[in-house]
């Protein structure tokens, strides 16, 4: 497999409205995070990926965005952001930054001109439609709840938003708002960035005639997920060459795909070395392991099984075509530690514990803010408290469909996208360190013990077990190169794979639970001198790996020959 730096690289996710504030009005910005590079420097991550910064009215916290090449007023400005880049540079650290293409905001200029008339230049930058019988053009929800359309009086015809009302889908067909992006996109990578992270980039090809989803007699909802006629739709790929060849070609960066609903044989037209399209893609399967039929918010527990099958069909089936994407949460998923682990009993052996999964399969691993501290999941009272729009429509929906206040709180508490936007926890100073006022959304009332001052403190931290793990990375190829196998495959409680390049052998062993583990090796697995390259408890030398009792959320790493 050809040898890439993004491929050598650990990124670490800032949501820039979370992760700093600097000037006391409770809003997390770029003097904040510029004040913090040192300590990204400390941990040892190459490589920052900054969610949206752009000008936006925050509908959507920064994922609607109303002029692509300024810098939202509350975050700063142009020249702050020239330099955090130049800070990261100097640092040897790299930038990628959110490109948010699929949608803009409808304060952007080219929304306000295409919803004036049906012959404004700028009118096919969107997908306007009439109204079928005195109704939205087709039957399509929108990821947010309720309709996908929005009637505009102006011009009496409905424009398309897969997201809030407020982010507008652009229209892709339209050859000059290609245009628009592809020479925006250059605005920003002569500026001198490292690569993009692209928003739900596999949406932004729609079938044409925009079908309704076939229903069956007696369906009461009024509307669908139209996913068959938006995920990777039929001209994606040829947008993705074409941006390729106008764009991404001329320089040497990473891109990273968000991509709804994919899956590897998906992906791999995504990723194939041979395919010029993105450097690698974010999947859902994973993230979908704890919701039933009901999707995201119909929550149940998830089963170590599932997540192995998964982990194990992404690292085969991609091997050898295409480069994985490993993350366990981000801004819009619960704390990996509150969901796959235990935050309360075994809080550091738990944290550590998927850390070692993260960074030991191969593939460029995502460290979301906070996850390296093991920052968890949060329960505040009451749904007036929570920010987030996805979870205030899905309230109200649920609410005027007949669900019980109760229930709902209790999936906002388990899939929240609140859950990861609370504010970086940096001491246990009022507001954790990250404000001097009040903060936008409240801080987690656990601060007090789980922040960066107390983590930096302890050598036996999760934070120095990440930082470990991250130099790791670089000391053995194998970590970044080698091929997966699992081990074990039936051990109902730990999940075991080996990895290999050239005569090398690495062999993680992970107990996912809070009691201990016994794990045979089986007998084909051969080991010789085995070495801990890592483990989150002690290990006696004497210790026969071929059959080990394992501890609460035990992890080991060994290499041998
Ligand atoms: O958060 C989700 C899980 O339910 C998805 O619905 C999410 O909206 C989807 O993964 C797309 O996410 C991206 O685009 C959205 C934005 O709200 C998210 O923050 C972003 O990561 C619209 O731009
Ligand atoms: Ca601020």
């Amino acid at each position: 497999m050809e040898r890439k730096w993004w491929k050598e690289s650990v990124v670490y996710q800032i949501y820039p409205r979370s992760f700093k504030d600097s000037n006391g009005d409770g809003i997390g910005d770029l003097q904040g995070i510029i004040s913090k590079l040192d300590y990204l420097k400390t941990l040892g991550v190459n490589v920052v990926w900054l969610c949206p910064v752009y000008k936006s009215p925050n509908d959507d916290n920064g994922y609607d965005i109303s002029n692509y090449q300024d810098i939202m007023d509350e975050f700063g400005t142009i020249a702050d952001w020239e330099m955090l880049l130049q800070g990261l540079h100097d640092r040897g650290m790299k930038l990628i930054m959110d490109l948010v293409v699929n949608h803009s905001s409808d304060e952007h200029a080219w929304f306000a001109e295409s919803r004036k008339s049906k012959d404004n230049p700028y009118r096919d930058y969107y997908i306007w439609r009439p109204g079928s019988d005195g109704r939205e053009p087709n039957n399509w929800g929108s990821f947010f709840s309720g309709s996908a359309w929005q009637y505009d009086e102006a011009t009496d015809e409905y424009f398309l938003h897969l997201f809030s009302k407020k982010q507008p889908d652009l229209n892709w067909e339209n050859e000059k708002v290609r245009r628009e992006v592809y020479d925006m996109m250059t605005w920003w990578l002569d500026k001198g960035i490292d690569g993009f992270r692209m928003d739900v980039i596999n949406l932004i090809s729609k079938v044409p005639g925009l079908p309704s989803v076939p229903v069956e007699d007696g369906e009461s909802r009024p509307y669908h997920f139209g996913g068959d006629y938006f995920v990777n739709g039929p001209r994606v790929h040829e947008y993705l060459q074409e941006m390729n060849r106008e764009v991404l070609s001329k320089y040497d960066i990473m891109t990273v795909g968000e991509a709804v609903d994919v899956t590897p044989e998906d992906a791999a037209l995504y990723v194939g070395e041979d395919r010029d399209e993105l450097s690698m893609v974010f999947h859902f399967e994973l993230m979908g392991v704890d919701s039933g039929p009901g999707g995201k918010w119909d929550c149940k527990p998830w089963v170590l099984k599932d997540i192995k099958d998964i982990i194990t069909k992404w690292q085969t089936l991609l091997s050898g075509k295409g480069w994985n994407s490993l993350y366990l949460n981000n801004h819009d998923q619960p704390r990996m530690l509150s969901r796959f682990g235990n935050d309360t009993d075994y809080h550091k052996e738990s944290g550590k514990m998927l850390a070692t999964l993260l960074h030991t399969l191969q593939g460029t691993p995502y460290i979301y803010q906070g996850e390296e501290i093991g920052m968890t999941n949060v329960k505040f009272d009451s749904i007036s408290h929570y920010k987030d729009i996805e979870i205030i429509n899905m309230h109200k929906e649920y609410l005027e469909a007949g669900h019980k206040e109760e229930d709902i709180m209790n999936s906002i508490y388990i899939k929240g996208r609140d859950n990861g936007r609370t504010p970086m926890q940096w001491s246990s100073e009022p507001q954790a360190g990250f404000t001097t006022s009040t903060p936008w959304l409240a801080v987690n009332p656990n601060y007090t013990e789980i922040n960066v001052e107390n983590a930096l403190a302890d050598p036996d931290s999760i934070f120095h077990y990440y930082k470990r793990l991250i130099e790791l990375r670089k000391e053995h190829d194998i970590i970044v190169y080698g091929d997966y196998k699992i081990v074990a495959e039936e051990n109902e409680r730990v999940y075991a794979y080996q990895r290999a390049l050239g005569s090398e052998r690495l062999l993680v062993i992970l107990n996912f639970f809070g009691e201990s583990a016994s794990f045979e090796l089986p007998a084909e697995v051969g080991i010789s001198e085995p070495e801990l390259l890592i483990g989150n408890y002690d290990v006696g030398q004497a210790e026969d790996v071929r059959s080990l009792e394992l501890r609460p959320y035990e992890a080991r790493v060994y290499k041998f020959s």
